[in-house]
């Protein structure tokens, strides 16, 4: 039965399913890290889980997917392998990388997610170049574009947009502006009357701006928006607004460098999209059951993975230089 979002039962319980897997994957990382077993830098997306928890249910494996440092997220709404992941960050050999990425070289090509990077705007010409690859197949795919708020100042991202409105490509950006670039505002980056998604409308791009926070609340909205993308084979753009809770790089919260207002924390984390989803679905004791056995799986997922991680093997030494770049 649909509400009054549109959704049915069925569709908030999976987008709250992928939102918890998120949440929780990242927050054993958060927790494991320590340990020191992880050793490669990690850039978590804790406060950020709505806007990859409602795409998971509107892109089929198909459609591809590129993305950035922060990329754990939408790896997971893609649908990639939790284990194949954790073991990359683990820099095992059984990793989506064979172990020598890292957490911000992400891949799962059975499901389209064709990658992610560590430079910053460096995936958008990728993704790009994939909605070409679409449009000269004519398959009714989407490449679907990551990016933050700081890839918008980079000059690759403007040739990007340019060159997928000039060749009409199934290219959809999704930008999440959580109002930072490490330790600088958007404030000090970008002019404070100029809404990112409006100066983007003015390239010639179909453009939107959503709180992404509540997916419940858009999700309508973003499937129609993506449907006409895949339908009319054309680029479109959306923004959405969200926070990263912890520090921009590592498991911790950062809080006492004082670079971010605390009032500006605190109403952010009253919009927890996890939490929200949780409380808005916990109705009744039917529902609740639901929750927990929901929970009860993706609890599983991440013992079974950080399982799968910790006893897989590092890459052997004699394959040090395979797969990588080199001189001749
Ligand atoms: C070309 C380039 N310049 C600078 C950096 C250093 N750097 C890494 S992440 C980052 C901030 C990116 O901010 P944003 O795009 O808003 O993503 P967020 O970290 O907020 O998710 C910067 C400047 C980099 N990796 N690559
Ligand atoms: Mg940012």
């Amino acid at each position: 039965m649909a509400t009054t979002t549109g959704l049915s039962l069925n569709q908030k319980l999976k987008i709250f399913e992928t939102c918890s897997l998120i949440r929780h994957v990242e927050s054993e990382i958060s927790r494991r890290y320590e340990k020191g077993k992880m050793r490669c830098p990690v850039h978590l997306s804790i406060g950020q889980e709505g806007v990859p928890a409602a795409l998971s249910l509107i892109l089929n494996p198909k459609d591809y997917a590129v993305s950035t440092h922060r990329a754990h997220a939408h790896f997971i709404s893609k649908g990639g392998s939790i284990k194949k992941m954790i073991a990359e960050i683990y820099g095992k050999s059984t990793g989506c990388s064979g172990g020598k990425g890292g957490s911000m070289h992400l891949v799962d090509k059975s499901k389209g997610f064709m990658g992610s990077s560590s430079i910053v705007g460096n995936s958008i010409p990728i993704g790009v170049g994939l909605g070409l690859a679409i449009k000269l197949k004519k398959s009714k795919n989407l490449s679907v574009i990551y990016l933050g708020d700081a890839a918008v100042e980079t000059g690759v991202f403007f040739e990007s947009i340019n060159f997928s409105v000039l060749k009409n490509l199934p290219v959809v950006f999704i930008c999440e502006n959580n109002l930072y670039s490490v330790y600088t505002s958007l404030k000090s980056r970008q002019p404070r009357n100029r809404k990112i998604y409006k100066m983007v409308k003015a390239h010639g791009l179909r453009s939107y701006f959503f709180d992404g926070s509540n997916p419940f609340s858009y999700f309508k909205k973003l499937e129609k928006i993506l449907e006409k993308s895949r339908r009319k084979s054309e680029p479109c753009f959306i923004e959405f607004s969200t926070y990263r809770y912890l520090e921009h790089c590592g498991p911790f919260n950062d809080d006492n460098l004082d670079y971010r207002p605390k009032k500006e924390l605190l109403k952010w984390k009253k919009k927890d999209p996890y939490l929200n989803l949780k409380k808005k679905l916990e109705k009744n004791n039917q529902q609740k059951n639901l929750i927990k056995k929901i929970e009860k799986k993706v609890y599983k997922i991440i013992d079974e993975s950080f399982l799968f991680a910790e006893k897989s093997n590092f890459p052997l030494k004699r394959n040090l230089a395979s797969n990588v770049y080199k001189k001749k």
